[in-house]
């Protein structure tokens, strides 16, 4: 049996929907209100002692890390498997992985915040503001946090935020060229899925044009996974009109400001 806990719109669980559907495995969902600090209840911290979601539950045990988890799945179960078949292979799909643990996860992060959730937290009262930071472990996470909720776009974390997403999109741009139009080899695999929930951020937010204009392979490598029917159950089937317009509304208000701060960027190299 399985079951997964998760929170509204969070872009970690949804590439373990995307991964549970493309497997066909039926599972449970168990909700955790983030904005009601549901993460920091001693009994979810028991199962996913960092306070965050996604954590799959299999048997009774608890698997975190949503990259781990969607391994974790295709290890397990074994039809329509999603790594390639060598090491060397399954060890580039990895980079993908990393990729998005290292850097992208946290960039995203941050135009998400800066955009959108930044103006969620203004209609918190001072008390529960200052929980939300206390409760948040790790002081870098913290300080992330402050900077991007006090200074929104202007926040350096947003700044770098901007270079990752560039370099990552050079290297997708790479990657498709190599691969014949997949991430990690010549197939659809977790390095495709992986990044798949983030450029569908930034898609939502009215961000991604500001990346891949001028980039055809990736556009057209976005608008093969965007379509793909894991993609749509998994990602846009799951939000409501109104919290996609709220994503829309709030991006399209930063959308300059990034574009700017990409053009920065490009100057300084
Ligand atoms: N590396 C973790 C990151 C998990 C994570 O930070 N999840 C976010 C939602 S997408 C969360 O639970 N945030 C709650 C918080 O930071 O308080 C993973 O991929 O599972």
């Amino acid at each position: 049996m399985l079951s997964l806990y998760t929170a509204r719109n969070s872009i970690c669980t949804q590439k373990v929907f995307i991964a549970l559907h493309e497997k066909g495995l039926a599972y449970d969902m168990r909700a955790v209100n983030l904005f009601a600090n549901e993460q920091f209840d001693p009994a979810y911290l028991k199962l996913n002692p960092k306070g965050v979601v996604p954590t799959l539950v299999h048997d009774g045990r608890a698997v975190v890390e949503s990259s781990l988890i969607c391994e974790y799945l295709d290890e397990t179960f074994p039809q329509n498997p999603l790594m390639p078949a060598t090491p060397y292979l399954r060890a580039r799909m990895r980079l993908w992985s990393k990729l998005v643990d290292e850097q992208i996860f946290e960039a995203t992060r941050e135009l998400s915040f800066s955009a959108h959730f930044r103006h969620k937290m203004q209609g918190m009262t001072e008390e529960q503001r200052q929980a939300r930071y206390r409760n948040v472990g790790d002081p870098a996470k913290r300080a992330r946090l402050m900077s991007t909720y006090e200074l929104g776009v202007e926040s350096p974390f947003v700044f770098e935020a901007v270079g990752h997403w560039e370099k990552a999109f050079k290297s997708m741009d790479a990657a498709l060229a190599e691969n014949g139009g997949w991430l990690a080899c010549d197939a659809y695999t977790l390095g495709d899925i992986n990044m798949v929930p983030y450029v569908a951020r930034l898609d939502y937010l009215a961000l991604l044009d500001v990346f891949i204009a001028e980039r055809p392979r990736v556009r057209d490598w976005w608008t093969r996974v965007s379509t793909r029917e894991s993609t749509v159950e998994s990602i846009g089937n799951r939000l409501t009109s109104a919290e996609i317009e709220e994503m829309r509304r709030y991006g399209s208000n930063i959308r300059d400001a990034a574009a700017g701060k990409r053009r920065e960027y490009l100057s300084q190299l």
